[in-house]
């Protein structure tokens, strides 16, 4: 826009052909470039509308690793009461299964956590000895991958205490949150989180929302708080926990929910 509104003609030469000048040669490149753009796209768009997993690996090949370069920081930003979002925005569909809609009618006095997989000591945890576990609060920014975010406050159990607990075996490196709930294309809704991520301070399986239990709307009794990854990975409505050693035999085996079915990649670091 800022070009178009500046003078188009000479800011075109000026990208073009490196002279401030208004003659018409910078529009004509321009002009003649943007179809070389839009051919390439219409001849491209059949195969990639067809192999999207191809194009998704080809892009990780080109950006990948220089995303992961990026990775090195460790987001412990948290803020102040007053930042305290007065709207969060809730994403997801309710669950609507018969064993969730009874735990809800009933408080979730009857809500057990089911933790397994490759660990020395697997548990079920009742919500009350969640809740009699050592609380931890949190006042941090949440980063959906469509562009909004917002700043809550969070309580609930560090994901550390739970790891002390079930002692996960050597060969564990990855933690599966299993949902209660569907996505919007149907199936149950999970994501796969680094081993390493759950051993950070501020990783919380929080069932408290701005000093309240955490509502329905946002995952109520349990949702996970990895302050590390984007929004589609703070799984809502958590149904069970387990450590396992690759995701690649689970779903369409792309490691979560979003991951299979709209192609977002496992590492979403912030
Ligand atoms: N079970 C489940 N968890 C979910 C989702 C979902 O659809 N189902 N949506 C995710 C996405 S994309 C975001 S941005 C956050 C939103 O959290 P909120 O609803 O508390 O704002 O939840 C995440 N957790
Ligand atoms: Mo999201």
């Amino acid at each position: 826009l800022m070009i178009w509104i500046t003078g188009l003609l000479v800011n075109l030469n000026h990208i073009t052909i490196g002279m401030n000048t208004p003659s018409w040669t910078g529009l004509w490149l321009y002009a003649i470039w943007m179809a070389i753009v839009v051919v390439v796209w219409f001849a491209a768009t059949p195969l990639t509308l067809r192999y999207p997993r191809l194009v998704q690996k080809t892009g990780k090949l080109l950006v990948g690793w220089a995303k992961g370069l990026l990775e090195w920081g460790d987001p412990r930003a948290t803020y102040p009461e007053r930042a305290i979002s007065p709207f969060f925005w809730p994403n997801g569909s309710l669950p609507t299964s018969e064993a969730y809609t009874k735990l809800r009618d009933n408080g979730f006095h009857d809500y057990t956590l089911r933790i397994d997989g490759l660990v020395e000591n697997p548990v079920v945890l009742s919500y009350d000895e969640l809740q009699a576990m050592p609380k931890q609060e949190q006042i941090t920014q949440h980063y959906c991958i469509q562009g909004w975010s917002g700043i809550g406050k969070w309580g609930g159990v560090p994901m550390r205490d739970i790891l002390a607990l079930v002692r996960p075996l050597p060969l564990a490196r990855w933690v599966i949150f299993y949902s209660f709930g569907s996505g919007t294309e149907g199936g149950l809704y999970y994501d796969a989180h680094k081993i390493e991520h759950m051993r950070h301070r501020l990783t919380l399986l929080a069932y408290e929302m701005n000093g309240a239990p955490l509502n329905e709307l946002h995952g109520a009794p349990l949702r996970l708080r990895n302050e590390l990854e984007l929004g589609f990975k703070q799984v809502k409505w958590i149904q069970a926990i387990e450590f396992v050693e690759s995701f690649t035999n689970l779903g369409a085996g792309q490691g979560g929910y979003n991951e299979d079915h709209e192609f977002y990649g496992y590492r979403m670091p912030i």
